[in-house]
Order: structure tokens, then C-alpha cells, then sequence
């Protein structure tokens, strides 16, 4: 059955792999499952028939047959339990890898993102130097623990799962900043995840729109 996922027609971050399609588009190209792109503009994302899609107007969103999916985690988590390579069979290990998936969306994703928006929205602020301190604050004491914890293991824990997926994409919106830097076991991390050849096919077709919307 065809997978069908949205994505921007053009990406704010301009084909940067900082959408959040870019971590489903990754889980499949790492399941080996074909898939097509629907593109949407933020005016599209907001009338009924992607609403029906995706209830807050947001990308991505995930079509196969008779089902419709939205929020990145939950695509990724559905790939990753109808295909080898993404989950560990054992059931604990599972279960483990699942917690690093939650660990990445809702612990270590929130205040990255907040930085990000606060660095578009905030910067005029009187208050945003305070705001970005107290962000970077909360950030480096996450990315401290979660630098030990991964010591000097290649991946959370064991094997590559979707746990790492999702984390990679979520550390790679600091690629360049001067926080990712202070964490060179993380640097690394990211680079590997970035290294791998499903990653670098998932890039280079995110990237493709952009430059197609661009002229390029
Ligand atoms: N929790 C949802 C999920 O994980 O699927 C969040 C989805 C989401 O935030 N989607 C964003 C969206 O559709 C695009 S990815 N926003 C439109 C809206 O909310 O109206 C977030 C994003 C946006 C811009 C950049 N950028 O410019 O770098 C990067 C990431």
C-alpha cells in the first residue's frame, strides 16, 4: 500500500532537515519503505481536508490505506513496529528504546525549540537575553546528563533504534551553536546518525523540494 507523508512546499528552514517531516522521512528510508510526498503550504495546512489530517494544521502527516497518522513520534513509533532494524525484538530492550523516543520528544526536544522560536520571535524583547539564558541553562544541564549517560557507547542503548531517530533529529536543530559544540561525545553522536546512509538519502529528497520551490 502507498505511504504518502506531507511536507512543506517550502520549508522555513530552508531544506536545512529541521522540519519535523525529516525524522519520518528518515524511519522509512531506514525501513526501506517507499513512500511520496504530498506538499502543503501554511495556507493549504489550514483548510479542511489537511485539518482532517492533522487536527492542529501541522506537518507531517502519514497515509497509508485506510490510515491516517499525525505527530511525528507516533509516525515514527508505526514504522518502527511493522519494521526490522528501527525496534530491538527483545521485549525489555523495546520497551528501553521506546522511553528514548518519548525522552527525546518530550525531555530534550521542548526547550531546544523554545530556543529556537525565541531566537525568531523574542529577539526584540526586553526580556530575551533573560529568556535565552534561562533556555541555555536548561539545555546544557540536559544535554550534561545525556552526554554521560551515553559515555562512550555509539548509540543510547545498544543497537540503533528509533530512539536515536528521534534524538539525532531533535540535537541536530543545535548543529553549529556553540551548546552542541560543548558536547563533543553528542557532536559525534549526531554525526553518526547524520553518516548514516538512510539519513543522507532522506536529506538529500528534503532538500530537493526546497531547491525545486526555490528555482534551483
Ligand atoms: N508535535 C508535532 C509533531 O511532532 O508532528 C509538531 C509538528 C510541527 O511542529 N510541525 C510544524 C508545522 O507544521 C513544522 S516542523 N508548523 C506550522 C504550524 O504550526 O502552523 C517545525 C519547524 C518549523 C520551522 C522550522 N524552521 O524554520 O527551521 C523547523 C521546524
Amino acid at each position: 500500500m502507498t505511504i504518502t507523508i506531507t511536507a512543506f512546499e517550502k520549508s522555513p528552514d530552508r531544506g536545512r532537515g529541521l522540519a519535523r517531516d525529516m525524522r519520518v522521512r528518515w524511519a522509512l528510508e531506514e525501513a526501506g519503505e517507499p513512500y511520496e510526498v504530498r506538499l502543503v503550504t501554511f495556507k493549504t495546512m489550514r483548510e479542511p481536508a489537511h485539518m482532517a489530517l492533522q487536527p492542529f494544521g501541522q506537518i507531517p502527516t502519514y497515509e497509508e490505506g485506510d490510515l491516517a497518522l499525525f505527530e511525528s513520534g507516533a509516525i515514527v513509533l508505526h514504522i518502527a513496529e511493522r519494521h526490522q532494524g528501527l525496534l530491538p525484538g527483545d521485549a525489555g530492550a523495546r520497551a528501553r528504546a521506546i522511553a528514548w523516543m518519548f525522552a527525546a520528544l518530550n525531555t530534550i526536544e521542548p526547550p531546544i525549540f523554545d530556543r529556537a522560536l525565541a531566537t525568531i520571535l523574542e529577539r526584540d524583547q526586553p526580556w530575551y537575553e533573560h529568556r535565552l539564558n534561562a533556555l541555555e541553562a536548561t539545555i546544557r544541564k540536559r544535554l550534561t546528563d545525556l552526554s554521560r549517560r551515553l559515555g562512550d557507547a555509539d548509540w543510547l542503548d545498544g543497537a540503533f533504534s528509533a530512539g536515536d531517530l528521534l534524538m539525532v533529529t531533535v540535537l541536530l536543530r543545535l548543529k553549529g551553536s556553540h551548546l552542541l559544540a560543548e558536547f563533543p561525545t553528542l557532536s559525534a553522536y549526531v554525526a553518526r546518525g547524520e553518516a548514516r546512509p538512510a539519513y543522507q538519502r532522506a536529506f538529500a529528497a528534503q532538500l530537493a523540494v526546497f531547491t525545486a520551490a526555490s528555482g534551483g
